[in-house]
């Protein structure tokens, strides 16, 4: 099964532009406590390298694009987020990274949590043991 979970916002708009929803417990399988956005990456530079314990998010480039690679430990996965229409759900015990930042790259996060720095397994070799433990490899 791939790992790549897409999620389409139908477009809302009309002859006057474009529009899309986001709705908690619609479109977004969660209930939503947190959003932030990621602009500004300076070329060159990659984020992430971390997996949650618990946070499930979804992620939308608003604006230009950027690689996502997601990882289960079985299998690696990554795709281009470059459509303000669709976003990819993306499940707790999942690393992630994010790489060629387009300079005008937006990157709306909707997550299930408050921001805890507790969650975060930050090694992929300790992400590696978590997910041996929970009996997922
Ligand atoms: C994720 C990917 C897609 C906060 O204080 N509050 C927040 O809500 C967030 C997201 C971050 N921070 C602080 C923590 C760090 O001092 O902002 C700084 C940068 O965060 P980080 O290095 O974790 O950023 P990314 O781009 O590597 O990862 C972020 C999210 O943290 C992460 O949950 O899944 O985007």
């Amino acid at each position: 099964m791939s790992l790549i979970k897409w999620i389409e916002f139908p477009p809302l708009g009309d002859d006057r532009g474009s529009l899309v929803a986001l709705e908690s417990q619609q479109s977004i399988p969660f209930d939503l406590k947190r959003v932030y956005c990621i602009f500004g990456t300076k070329e060159g530079v990659s984020r992430g390298f971390h997996a949650h314990k618990q946070l499930k998010q979804v992620a939308v480039c608003v604006t230009g694009r950027c690689r996502m690679v997601l990882d289960d430990g079985r299998q690696r996965e990554e795709i281009w987020l470059d459509l303000a229409t669709k976003g990819i759900l993306i499940e707790d015990m999942v690393w992630r990274e994010m790489h060629d930042f387009s300079e005008d790259c937006v990157l709306l996060v909707l997550a299930s949590e408050h921001y805890d720095e507790s969650d975060y397994i930050r090694s992929y070799n300790d992400f590696i043991v978590q997910i041996e433990k929970k009996g997922l490899l």
